[in-house]
């Protein structure tokens, strides 16, 4: 979308708001509202969008996406540089998007993912976050991949996850719960990452003889955490069996016996799937530590004592690790 010509001409409302991924009613508004809009128009009325226009209106809508109000956002976006944007290329350095800006650079809320501090491993590179973002929001899968398949390249699935993937879910879902938007663009985005991380081979020679088994509880759709956790355990050198999204009970139990596993692991996303007295019901609770629950589903206070709660990834995996190697 947007070649040569149409870079020319200019884009029409319609087309930018397709590469945007928001409504063509919802560029009127802004452009009405808080005055950032075409530049030029052609044919009297019709509106068309330069590279500058459009790239302006990445930016805003990226620091939406980031928590910021609409106004704030169209207030930086304008003051920014008008040079023209390109695609959303998610390592690139040029462009506008790729600067530090403000308010929007500092709404990168890697605080909340769990990855620690800048400068720790799981820092975020906040244009790799803005450009994922931007990638998801423009559906484009492609780019979206390119960059979560780089960082994953360069850093490893616990890094990337940490810095770059967790902040832009997080950002993605607090879109949605203001606004009821983007449930497209989590479900694009989740289609990508499961791919992406599907891709981390499994351990030639793993450490383990008996597998880890990992799940998500009983109707929970949120299967991404395991899947994040699967690719970083084989590149720890650990062999999995991943059971994915809405596994029974009694399927996991099945499961435990069938495989001998070693070490089980259950999220829970959402209060809806957290409640765990099943868990005390499954083979490997006995012995005790056996079984992990990650997840903020999960009703903390009242897992059975034999179920050890994990808060992050790098501590899931330590935790599994620490049954291969006892102190
Ligand atoms: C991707 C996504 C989806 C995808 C899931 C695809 C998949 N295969 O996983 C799809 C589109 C299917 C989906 C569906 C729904 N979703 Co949804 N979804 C998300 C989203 C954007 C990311 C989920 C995720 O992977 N989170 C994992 C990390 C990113 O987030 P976290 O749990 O906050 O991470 C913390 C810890 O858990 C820890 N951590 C991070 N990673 C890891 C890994 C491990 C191993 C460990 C131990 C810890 C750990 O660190 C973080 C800081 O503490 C979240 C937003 C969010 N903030 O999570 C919404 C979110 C979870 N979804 C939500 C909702 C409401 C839904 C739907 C009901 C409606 C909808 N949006 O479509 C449906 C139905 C789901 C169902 N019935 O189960 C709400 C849940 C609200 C609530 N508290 O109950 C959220 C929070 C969005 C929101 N803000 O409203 N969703």
């Amino acid at each position: 979308m947007g070649g040569p010509p149409d870079r020319e001409a200019g884009l029409s409302v319609g087309a930018v708001a397709q590469r945007l991924g928001v409504a063509a009613s919802t560029l009127r508004t802004w452009d009405r509202r808080y005055g950032i809009g075409p530049s030029r128009r052609s044919s009297g009325t019709h509106r068309r969008y330069s590279p500058a226009d459009v790239a302006r209106l990445e930016i805003m809508q990226r620091m939406i996406l980031e928590g910021a109000p609409p106004g704030e956002a169209a207030r930086v976006a304008l003051a920014e540089a008008t040079e023209p944007a390109e695609p959303a290329e998610p390592t690139g350095s040029a462009g506008p998007s790729a600067r530090g800006h403000g308010a929007g650079g500092n709404r990168v809320p890697v605080a909340t993912a769990g990855g620690g501090a800048a400068g720790e491993p799981g820092a975020a590179r906040p244009e790799e976050v803005r450009g994922l973002a931007r990638a998801a929001m423009a559906m484009d899968a492609h780019a979206a991949a390119h960059a979560v398949r780089t960082a994953i390249g360069r850093d490893g699935v616990v890094r990337a996850w940490d810095g770059l993937i967790v902040p832009v879910l997080a950002g993605i879902g607090r879109k949605y719960a203001a606004t009821g938007d983007c449930v497209e663009v989590e479900h694009l985005l989740s289609a990508v990452l499961l791919g992406c991380l599907l891709e981390v081979p499994p351990p030639a020679a793993p450490r383990n003889a008996r597998p880890v088994l990992l799940a998500c509880a009983p109707e929970e759709q949120h299967s991404l955490p395991v899947h994040a956790l699967a690719a970083a355990l084989a590149e720890a050198g650990v062999a999995v069996r991943l059971l994915g999204a809405r596994v029974p009970p009694r399927a996991l139990a099945a499961a435990i016996r069938r495989t001998g596993a070693s070490v089980v692991f259950v999220w829970s996303q959402t209060a809806e799937t957290g409640a765990p007295e099943w868990l005390a019901e499954l083979p490997g609770s006995r012995p005790a530590a056996r079984l992990l629950a990650g997840g903020p589903g999960w009703a903390r206070d009242r897992l059975p004592d034999a179920v050890r709660p994990v808060a992050t990834l790098p501590a899931a995996i330590a935790a599994v690790e620490s049954f291969f190697n006892p102190a």
